[in-house]
């Protein structure tokens, strides 16, 4: 049996359209027209944001309202380990991605000893730092926090000391930095990168299973192929961007992008992931319904949402 906790964080800070944070009851109201009883059944955990630094303005250009996603992902990593200590398994519905580096650490932090591995099911790789990052919105940056990578070799920009001060302390949250290596990272759908990341997955060789190789493996061979490469690990993480998904589901995502998975690719692959008894924990993130029409964004979400639970949940 699987001791599922829903952890609800209404982030918002680190990307770079407004509305995010209104993801997860975006959700709700899914689940409400679809008739489902799935936010019954749950009594979630919910995490403290920093959205009022909206408010107080943007002194870091190249990491926007850093102090403000420190805070968050630090109230992440704190509930997350939490949960992993206490033999949870959380599923967090966050808004912007920027908190998926506190899942990581709490993940780690709980259990140090076991090697982490992470399948992200993403459009983008979110590997920059505010060194290389092309928008400054953090969103694109919670796998290099966790790898402790600042890619001085593809410098772009110079972020200001006291940016630089936050950065330093952000990847050393939760513990000694790095709390994954570049292997055992392996990316699903991932479509839509700046060379500053490319340099990065070249340099490492990070896996990449592409949208059309997917298909022509697959999508069953395609999980097995994503749990075959992280072999080594003892526990495994997904992180579930929805604008993995194509753009003719629903552009209510801050960073959409086209040639994605359709929303059938999406439920059959999270369902097969999830099976592996590795996997402690999975994420959706940044839906936003200020973006859409009709919530159709959120709906299609919501089966996947609905469909990997129930899956996690036959299968232990
Ligand atoms: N996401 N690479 C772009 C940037 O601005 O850094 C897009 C990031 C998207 C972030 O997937 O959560
Ligand atoms: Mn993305
Ligand atoms: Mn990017
Ligand atoms: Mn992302």
């Amino acid at each position: 049996m699987r001791d599922i906790k829903l952890v609800e964080v209404r982030s918002e800070l680190a990307a770079g359209t407004r509305g995010a944070s209104m993801g997860i009851d975006a959700l709700k109201v899914a689940s409400l027209d679809k008739k489902s009883d799935f936010f019954s059944k749950f009594d979630p955990v919910n995490v403290k944001d920093a959205n009022d630094y909206l408010w107080r303005g943007n002194e870091h250009p190249f990491a926007k309202y850093i102090d403000g996603v420190y805070e968050v992902i630090h109230n992440v990593y704190t509930t997350i380990k939490d949960l992993r200590e206490r033999r949870k398994f959380p599923i967090v519905l966050a808004g912007d991605h920027s908190t998926a580096a506190g899942t990581i650490m709490g993940i780690k932090a709980a259990h140090t000893d076991r090697r982490l591995g992470v399948i992200w099911i993403d459009a983008h790789a979110d590997l920059h730092s505010p060194y290389t990052s092309p928008s400054g919105n953090m969103h694109g940056m919670p796998l290099a926090i966790c790898l402790g990578i600042d890619n001085l070799e593809q410098k772009q920009n110079e972020p200001l000391p006291g940016t630089i001060a936050y950065w330093e302390k952000l990847k050393n949250l939760g513990g000694k930095n790095p709390k994954i290596i570049p292997e055992d990272i392996v990316f699903i759908g991932v479509r839509s990168t700046e060379e500053p990341e490319n340099y990065l997955i070249r340099h490492h060789v990070i896996n990449n299973i592409s949208v059309a190789e997917s298909r022509a493996l697959g999508i069953r061979n395609t999980a097995e192929k994503a749990l075959h490469l992280l072999r080594d690990c003892d526990q495994i993480y997904i992180s579930f961007d929805v604008d993995s998904l194509d753009t003719s589901i629903s552009k209510g995502t801050g960073t959409p992008v086209p040639d994605g998975f359709t929303i059938k690719e999406a439920v059959d692959l999270n369902e097969a992931l999830i099976k592996d008894k590795r996997v402690c924990a999975w994420e959706i993130v940044e839906v936003n319904p200020t973006l859409d029409t009709e919530n159709a964004m959120a709906e299609n979400a919501f089966e996947v949402l609905e469909s990997t639970t129930i899956s996690l949940i036959q299968n232990f």
